[in-house]
């Protein structure tokens, strides 16, 4: 039923948001990565709630235990189970809109479908299940860049309606935000703080991009690079948009503004965001996800319960005002997942090609 991501490098996730543990099992991985449990400390505590008063303040150890597939540190080749246990659910605070639809949240299409739900945090439509694919993505990193020398990274560059004046990557991990302009952060800690005392919640955008990707990634038609980045995003919860490149503001481009020129310096522009055809070129694979405002409010709202009747909603608990600060790290992973399943496909398809052409450096890449 929809619970695992991609063909050849299959991540399978499972777990709810106030069960016991969340988990995933990684088949395909090729053998011989050396991963130990503390590989994943860094980007679970970069997507982890309670690390800012910005964020939720739940506090999750996000300890992953590595339950099989690596043998004396080194990926073996079988499938790799990691788990997570859960740690501090609240689930009293669900109790009031247990049988209530918060307006704008999965939980009446959920109901709608199955019938039944778990309420406690929105129980699988929950932000918690993202912390496996960040954890899965940990090791798709580690290949990428060392099979490959991809590195892939991610920034907001939208926080409501503010946008990053400047862009330095080196000041990223550097704020709660993910922003690349430090000399914004006073501001963004503002609105913020000015958000989460009214109560009310905001939309984002996060850009993830990926460096060093070789051309030739990507499987025309049905499994375009392209394609499958758009749908990765899409999984991720309360994403409403994805953009390649340019995006929808190729619509007023002129063919002449949006070609990316090739010289023999690199290409003269990245409009594409580094795919044509569904197949990436070489340059810069860029995606831009939008992110909804999160849709559980403490503020009152009339809505309805599971018996048709007109209620107020307020959602208590610990909630974030705005999502997607946390998906930065959450995009960069969906963006390494894409891309590992992708090499993999390649390599077992075309890995005896020899194409060519030189290959055109990325000279003018952002
Ligand atoms: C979430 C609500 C909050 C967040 C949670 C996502 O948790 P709770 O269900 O306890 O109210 O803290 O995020 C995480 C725990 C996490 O690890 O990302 C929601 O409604 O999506």
């Amino acid at each position: 039923m929809s619970n695992t991501h991609g063909y050849l490098f299959r991540v399978t996730t499972f777990g709810e948001s106030h069960g016991p543990a969340i988990g995933c099992v990684i088949d395909g991985c090729p053998p011989g990565i050396a991963i130990a449990p503390d590989d994943f400390t860094r980007d679970l505590e970069r997507r982890a709630t309670g690390k800012s008063r910005h964020t939720s303040a739940r506090r999750e150890a996000d300890v992953v235990e590595i339950l099989s597939g690596v043998y004396e540190g080194v990926t073996t080749g079988t499938p790799i189970a990691l788990l997570i246990r859960n740690t501090d659910q609240r689930s009293k605070d669900y109790t009031a809109i247990a049988a209530q639809f918060r307006p704008g949240h999965a939980d009446y299409a959920y109901w709608q479908k199955y019938g039944i739900r778990d309420p406690r945090g929105g129980g699988r439509s929950s932000a918690r299940e993202t912390t496996m694919r960040v954890a899965a993505a940990v090791i798709a990193k580690k290949w990428l860049a060392e099979r490959h020398g991809v590195q892939v990274r991610a920034h907001l560059s939208q926080l409501g309606t503010l946008v990053p004046a400047a862009h330095d990557w080196s000041v990223v991990e550097d704020n709660p935000f993910f922003w690349p302009d430090a000399a914004q952060v006073p501001e963004l800690e503002a609105y913020m703080d000015a958000l989460r005392k009214s109560g009310d919640s905001v939309g984002a955008e996060v850009t993830a991009v990926a460096d060093g990707v070789p051309p030739g990634w990507g499987e025309p038609i049905y499994g375009k690079l392209d394609a499958e980045l758009a749908a990765a995003m899409m999984s991720i919860n309360a994403v409403k948009g994805v953009a390649i490149g340019d995006g929808f503001a190729s619509v007023a481009q002129k063919g002449t503004e949006h070609r990316d020129v090739m010289t023999p310096d690199g290409f003269a522009s990245n409009h594409a965001g580094g795919v044509l055809g569904g197949i990436s070129t070489g340059q810069q694979v860029v995606v831009s996800v939008a992110f909804k405002p999160t849709s559980s409010l403490r503020l009152p709202v009339e809505g309805l319960d599971t018996e048709g009747r007109v209620v107020d909603i307020v959602t208590t608990g610990r909630h974030d005002p705005c999502v997607g600060i946390r998906a930065t790290p959450i995009c960069e992973a969906m963006l390494a997942l894409v891309l590992m399943d992708q090499a993999l496909r390649h390599r077992a398809q075309c890995g005896d090609v020899g194409t060519m052409t030189p290959r055109i450096p990325a000279a003018r890449d952002g």
